[in-house]
């Protein structure tokens, strides 16, 4: 059955919420987890679906997307598989960025056109979660629908993020609202005892949906709508069948710093809600990187990817991202450091030190807490960073905070000494 889908990942718009992580990537090419990028996982979640024809839309391409998708995603040649990105382009017809997930789709329709299928899966791209698509579009093949929307029960105090839905005894969705602020209490649902017992009454959309092609060409074509969550959806319950499908494993957005820090951190817990080493594991670029070297220090609840140089004193709960290198007698809490796209050679190593400026990667003697550490960052000896009060919200040149979470940026130097 899947051999008749195409799936879109909505690779994000600008990405503010995500910035300053996003100021010179796109949202798909952020990286998560040490080693992966946020397109691994709905791209992922589709392979073990045994999904194979994928686009990716997003607002802006990045050469390091592009790289990581090349590099990453091959398929035999005498199979129909691909990943390709479709970034917002001038036409002839359209000379803007996409308005919105609905307009991303509907600039995207004429390269689906040249395809055979049946049903279009439209997933998210800042979301966390793993999922069995063959079993959901069998669910919407059984049920003879005409949309599928993915849902979740979730709490009272998150329905003011969601699109929340009502169902019939059948699943079919009878009502629609796209994040209700106030008097939401009558959305409540039956839900099972498990999401009883946490407070979880209210169901929401988690932005995934499955339409019959036609349906999709239909709603589309000929109007000026923008987005599926605020137009699309809540004006096809009347007009169509739309069923719930509903989940209840792990699913997190992953669309803001503190729930994209939160969702990292929670990786290093003892059994993680999400879990890396499922068997249904996350693709990625295989790269050719040496072990990760360590000397002298004490790792409490830490996840340490490929190619580090590591003579820290201490790494608690934190994720230590590929090719870092961190200094003597620094410590490491509550912090996502990315690491670096490239090795400095010795020579440069050198040169740095005897112009006392900061080699690539964490320095000696720094404490660092509460912190996502970008990509390629040169952080001086005897830094502390949020090891004080909170730090208030905001963008400070280097860094930005915001929750208490202090966001070091890609590229950025950070002179010895420095106390943020
Ligand atoms: P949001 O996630 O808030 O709500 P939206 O901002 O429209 O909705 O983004 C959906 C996805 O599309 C995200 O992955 C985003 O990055 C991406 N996206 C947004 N604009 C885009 C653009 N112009 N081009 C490409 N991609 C774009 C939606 C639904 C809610 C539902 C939640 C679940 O509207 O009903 O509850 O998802 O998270
Ligand atoms: P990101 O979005 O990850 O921050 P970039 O656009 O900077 O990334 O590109 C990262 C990619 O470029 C990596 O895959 C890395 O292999 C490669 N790269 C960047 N700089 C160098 C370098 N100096 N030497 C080798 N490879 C590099």
């Amino acid at each position: 059955m899947t051999s008749k889908v195409i799936c879109i990942v909505l690779g994000g718009g600008q990405g503010s919420r995500l910035s300053p992580l996003t100021a010179t990537r796109s949202k798909p090419a952020v990286p998560i987890a040490g080693k992966y990028r946020l397109v691994d996982i709905p791209i992922s979640n589709c392979l073990h679906s045994g999904i194979t024809r994928i686009y990716v839309l997003t607002q802006f391409n990045s050469a390091s997307l592009n790289k990581h998708i090349k590099n990453t995603y091959h398929f035999s040649s005498f199979s129909e598989a691909f990943v390709d990105i479709l970034a917002a382009e001038q036409t002839p017809t359209s000379g803007s960025w996409y308005q919105g997930t609905a307009d991303a789709v509907r600039q995207s329709l004429h390269h689906l056109a040249v395809h055979e299928f049946d049903y279009v899966l439209i997933l998210s791209g800042d979301q966390l979660y793993q999922m069995d698509f063959e079993q959901m579009i069998e669910n919407h093949i059984k049920a003879d629908a005409e949309i599928s929307i993915a849902t979740i029960p979730v709490h009272a105090n998150d329905v003011p993020g969601f699109g929340i839905l009502k169902t019939d005894a059948d699943n079919l969705v009878t009502a629609f609202v796209e994040k209700p602020k106030t008097n939401f209490e009558n959305w409540a649902s039956e839900v099972s005892d498990e999401m009883a017992s946490q407070g979880r009454y209210y169901l929401a959309s988690m932005g995934i949906y499955i339409f019959n092609r036609s349906v999709l060409y239909t709603l589309l074509q000929g109007n000026e709508r923008t987005d599926f969550g605020k137009e699309i959806i809540p004006q096809s319950i009347d007009s169509h069948k739309v069923l719930s499908y509903q989940y209840e494993g792990y699913w997190t957005d992953i669309g803001t710093i503190p729930s994209f820090f939160d969702a990292n951190l929670g990786l290093t817990d003892d059994i993680p809600q999400f879990n890396l080493f499922d068997k249904n594991y996350i693709f990625t670029r295989a790269r050719m990187l040496p072990p990760s070297k360590m000397s002298g220090t004490h790792v409490d609840k830490g996840i340490i990817a490929d190619g580090c140089i590591i003579n820290a004193s201490h790494i608690t709960r934190s994720i230590i991202g590929i090719r870092t290198r961190i200094g003597f007698d620094t410590t490491i809490e509550n912090c996502y450091v990315m690491g670096s796209d490239n090795y400095q050679t010795l020579e440069q190593i050198e040169e740095s030190k005897v112009a006392n400026t900061p080699i690539m990667g964490i320095g000696d003697r720094c404490t660092i807490k509460n912190a996502i550490i970008d990509k390629n960052t040169y952080i001086g000896n005897d830094v502390q960073i949020n090891c004080g009060e909170k730090l208030e919200d905001g963008d400070y040149g280097t860094h930005t905070v915001q929750d208490g979470i202090v966001v070091i940026k890609k590229r950025a130097i950070i002179p010895h000494g420095t106390i943020i």
